[in-house]
């Protein structure tokens, strides 16, 4: 089998699990839900979050034992995280958790391959608005199977730029966060906001927004996505404006080279402790 047969053998396994997987969120959507909290009273996992991630694990570790994994739930329940050269499956079983508890419907299954740490497969499902968004290095971004292309708008101040507030509660953070986004809406046509980083990463290769930023978020949330915007033509990179590092809990993502300057020259660039 050729690097492409069996890229392509890993993208198809993942749609495969990610459909299967989207039957427990469709199941427990409009149900009544245990809900824990893990760093803050607004960071939540629920039951379903857990069942999912333990059905995707199991897949993978029985189709590709040597494979490694690194999941949301896992990691919250203190498994290390740790990104090494091997075909490593990054996984949020679902992503906009509350959305899910407050049952609007953008909830992702995120599920990206890294191989020598580059990001090589990506596939974002919702099952509640039955779109499967996929991507593979060097072969396009897709929903359901429509190639996608981010709007390449002229600046900062003729796009719609996604932000989010986070499920950090700390003070300092939020007060820099919001000071973010004062800045962002003075230069920009306006703010959106999913509650989802996958799907927001998403709405950028499908050309709905032009650029997303988000401080405190994890390599789950973006290891599917980052790829797919980069795929639809568009960029990811630090915030800062280096190489995007998936571990860093910080991403930006524009349809333009220009965009994604003007806005990390405005912004405020919040740190946390690596994933
Ligand atoms: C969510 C992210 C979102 C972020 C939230 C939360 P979860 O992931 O997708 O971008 O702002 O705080 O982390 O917890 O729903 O899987």
């Amino acid at each position: 089998m050729s690097a492409d047969d069996v890229t392509e053998e890993y993208l198809n396994a993942a749609i495969s699990i990610a459909r299967q997987s989207g039957v427990l969120v469709q199941e427990a959507f409009h149900k009544e839900k245990l809900i824990e909290t893990k760093q803050s009273f607004a960071d939540l996992v629920t039951q379903t979050d857990e069942a999912v991630e333990n059905l995707i694990h199991s897949f993978f570790m029985d189709k590709f034992p040597e494979h490694k994994f690194i999941g949301e739930e896992t990691v919250a329940k203190g498994e290390k995280c740790e990104l090494t050269d091997a075909p490593t499956w990054i996984i949020d079983p679902v992503d906009g958790t509350t959305n899910f508890v407050h049952r609007i419907p953008e909830v992702c299954i995120s599920i990206g391959l890294t191989i020598n740490k580059e990001m090589e497969v990506g596939v974002i499902y919702l099952p509640m608005l039955d779109r499967m968004y996929t991507t593979r290095k060097g072969h396009g971004a897709f929903c359901n199977g429509e190639k996608l292309s981010v709007q390449k708008a002229e600046s900062l101040n003729t796009s719609i730029v996604i932000v989010e507030s986070g499920s950090d509660r700390n003070q300092d953070v939020i007060k820099r966060k919001m000071e973010n986004t004062r800045k962002i809406v003075t230069n920009s046509r306006g703010i959106r906001s999913y509650g989802s980083a996958a799907f927001n990463l998403c709405r950028v290769a499908e050309g709905c927004a032009e650029a997303y930023i988000e401080y405190s978020l994890h390599i789950w949330d973006i290891a599917a996505g980052a790829l797919l915007v980069r795929e639809a033509g568009g960029i990811a990179i630090d915030p800062e404006g280096g190489d995007l590092d998936l571990r860093s809990r910080r991403i930006l993502c524009a349809s333009t080279e220009k965009i994604a300057l003007e806005l990390s020259q405005i912004l405020d660039h919040l740190q946390f402790e690596r994933d």
